[in-house]
């Protein structure tokens, strides 16, 4: 943990507005109580994370010491699609004129400059409307929050938490419980034969069968993800496992629809097995999305087809038997 110059109290200190600064300390009182740690990456500016994950900041401004500050800015990082709504009420964000139109300098709420901003972009697309005063990644910034909006603060706090908690990572996907009373087919079992061009040479195809949920394969190319077992088997159910930053904005990294299809040749002869849209979840990071087949019979090349635009990316295939 690096080390403290100043204490999210000695910061808070400075704010020469009473009120806030009293809903201030109770926010970093219950901020200690529920057991997250700020650190400071500049002197009156504080960052927390949990596992590894931004939870939020805060800071006080202006940052100079010597300057009474007046400003109380809290950034959190909007945990799951469904709880935008809450996040575009409790800010109050509204919607803007679509981004073309909208002179992209610096963000709305944040002010980041693109240059800093983590996402380069001032504006989101929720349900096909554009919003030109959002971060790329939903990371909003509050200035002077009163207390019923601390209250909604706090309640964002805790869901990103919780969102962060459902993850799994690359070294212990979370898998899928519904899998465990299949067999799973040894990844080395299985062999790629053809799949669309992955975004670098460190994001191929091949790394959905290599064994390691540390590599994964990223595309943004139509076409068809072909592989075969070294035998015939009937595989009863499938999943791939995501890999390291599925967000709201990009549909989680999933294809938006797919089918998977099973032959017994190359050439042909593909009977489809499942069909699944990614509309009916949501995707965490190395998590195990996975599916039953209805109707298994026995195959020993299988065809998983995306549909949809955008990129998608697994950071494992696997199959089942029963
Ligand atoms: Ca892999």
């Amino acid at each position: 943990m690096p080390k403290i110059k100043t204490t999210p109290y000695e910061s808070i200190a400075r704010i020469a507005n009473e009120d806030l600064r009293q809903v201030a300390i109770q926010f970093v009182e219950w901020l200690e109580e529920i057991g997250t740690t700020p650190y400071n990456y500049s002197r009156h500016a504080y960052n927390c994370k949990h596992k590894g994950k931004s939870v939020y900041l805060f800071a006080v401004l202006p940052s100079d010491p010597n300057t009474p500050a007046d400003t109380l800015r809290i950034t959190l990082e909007a945990p799951l699609p469904q709880e935008l709504d809450l996040y575009l009420k409790t800010l109050s964000i509204e919607k803007r004129k679509p981004y073309k139109d909208a002179i992209v300098t610096k963000c709305g709420p944040c002010a980041h400059y693109p240059k800093t901003c983590r996402g380069l972009f001032s504006y989101g697309v929720i349900d096909g409307v554009k919003y030109d005063n959002m971060c790329h990644f939903f990371r909003f910034t509050y200035t002077n929050p009163s207390p019923e909006q601390f209250e909604i603060i706090k309640t964002i706090i805790k869901m990103r938490i919780a969102f962060i908690e459902s993850h799994g990572t690359a070294a212990r996907p979370k898998f899928a419980e519904s899998m465990t009373k299949f067999t799973q087919i040894d990844n080395k079992r299985i062999l790629l034969i053809s799949a669309p061009q992955g975004m670098n040479e460190r994001e191929m195809g091949e790394n959905l069968f290599d064994g390691t949920y540390k590599t994964n394969y990223c595309t943004g190319k139509p076409g068809d993800i072909v592989f075969q077992v070294d035998e015939r088997v009937t595989a009863s159910a499938y999943s791939f496992v995501t890999a390291n930053d599925c967000t709201a904005v990009n549909n989680g990294r999933i294809p938006r629809k797919w089918t998977l299809y099973g032959s017994n040749s190359t050439n042909g002869g593909w009977v489809a097995l499942d069909t699944q849209a990614s509309d009916r979840f949501i995707a965490y990071n190395y998590s195990e999305l996975a599916f039953e087949i209805d109707k298994p019979s026995e195959y020993q090349y299988y065809k998983l087809t995306p549909e949809g635009e955008g990129i998608y990316q697994f950071s494992q295939i696997h199959l089942y038997t029963k």
